[in-house]
């Protein structure tokens, strides 16, 4: 089997790579990345001897690279994991979320449809469904759930999503989409809530929380999100949506006092800072079809996942202060430069 990894020298694209390459020892994997702020091709830098895999730069919007790469490699199945994924420039630059999300996506199905393939895999979101209210536990997202997007992030993924079924209504594409909650772990990049608060708690910076802190992601450690993708794309049934999470609701302000007692700090480095425009308030996620249909649940539990990943930052410094030191200063500076 020949595999295309879109976005692999991201966070989740490149977690799932090392998964595939170690589960599959006869299987090619080809990335196809970019490298945009959140590639960093140091992330690939294990792999990049190994004869079973290969990187190539391009932009998935690029239909003659893309193209190009399909004539070469004729993948069997291809997983798209990239994308701009922060939400927070989202807010402030909708336009680039909607070429590369929605632009890119079709442009990967394009070569899929062109080249033939036995499944295309889109990664998305639970973003897509909206929220939940915070007194209302008992609701979870359904693969039913209407798509009620808050944001230019969630709404590009929630466009790339209908045209992927689109492709499978109109074209017969085998397509498959997972909406996965929020993932942590390993190679994270550091504007994201946990990678941050791990990063500034360890140089005693203030950690940054928006409003209250008290809005509930359900976290899942990335590995179980690779397991997942796994069981899909070789067992799920074309044209259909599983969703995928962690059973793991949190409030913010909670993961954050975690990360300061498994780093020692004082929870007087939290900052109460101004909320996100449109934040949703609170992620959950039902994944009962996964399980019944596929046997797939989550493995690692959220306290030891989040001492993993602490430490996977305290033994990874050169990985992150690498990326911390260049251009994404301005952005740190723009974004939390005021506390
Ligand atoms: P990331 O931002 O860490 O990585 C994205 C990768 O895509 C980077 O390597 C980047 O260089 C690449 N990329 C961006 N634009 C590109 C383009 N035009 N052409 C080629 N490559 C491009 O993102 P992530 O957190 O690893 O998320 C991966 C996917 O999973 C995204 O589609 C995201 O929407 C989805 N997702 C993420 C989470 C999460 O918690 N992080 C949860 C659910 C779903
Ligand atoms: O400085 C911060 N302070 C803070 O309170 C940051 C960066 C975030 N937050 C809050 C906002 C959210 O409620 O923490 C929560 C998590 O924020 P992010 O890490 O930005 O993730 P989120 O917005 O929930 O989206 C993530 O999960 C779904 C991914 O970035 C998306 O790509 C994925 O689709």
């Amino acid at each position: 089997m020949t595999v295309i990894v879109t976005g692999g020298a991201g966070f989740i694209g490149s977690n799932f790579i090392f998964y595939m390459l170690k589960r599959y020892p006869d299987y090619r994997i080809i990335c196809l990345d970019k490298l945009t702020y959140a590639g960093n091709f140091s992330t690939l830098a294990s792999v990049m001897d190994n004869p079973r895999f290969r990187f190539v730069r391009a932009d998935i919007c690029d239909r003659k690279a893309v193209y190009n790469l399909f004539e070469e490699e004729h993948p069997d199945i291809v997983v798209n994991f990239a994308a701009e994924s922060h939400v927070d420039r989202s807010i402030e630059n909708p336009c680039l979320f909607l070429k590369t999300n929605i632009i890119g996506t079709a442009t990967i199905m394009d070569a899929c449809r062109e080249y033939g393939i036995i499944r295309y895999h889109q990664v998305s979101t639970d973003e897509v469904y909206g929220d939940l209210p915070l007194d209302r536990p008992d609701l979870l997202f359904t693969e039913e759930t209407p798509i009620r997007t808050s944001s230019p992030y969630s709404s590009s993924k929630a466009a790339a999503d209908l045209l992927v079924l689109a492709y499978h209504r109109t074209y017969g594409l085998p397509v498959t989409i997972s909406r996965c909650s929020n993932n942590y772990g390993p190679y994270h990049f550091p504007e994201k809530l946990i990678p941050l608060m791990i990063i500034n708690a360890l140089s005693d910076k203030p950690l940054p929380v928006y409003g209250e802190g008290i809005n509930v992601r359900d976290w899942l450690y990335v590995e179980d999100h690779c397991k997942a993708i796994d069981l899909i794309i070789h067992k799920g049934r074309a044209g259909e949506v599983y969703n995928i999470g962690g059973r793991n609701e949190m409030r913010n302000i909670d993961v954050v006092k975690m990360i300061c007692d498994a780093l020692g700090k004082p929870y007087t480095l939290i900052r109460f800072v101004t909320d996100r425009k449109g934040h949703d308030l609170r992620y959950a996620i039902d994944a009962t079809k996964i399980h019944n249909e596929l046997g797939w649940f989550p493995e690692t539990k959220f306290a030891d996942g989040i001492k993993k990943t602490v430490q996977w930052y305290l033994d990874n410094r050169e990985w992150w202060e690498t990326i911390i030191s260049g251009e994404y200063q301005n952005y740190y500076e723009k974004m939390y430069g005021n506390i």
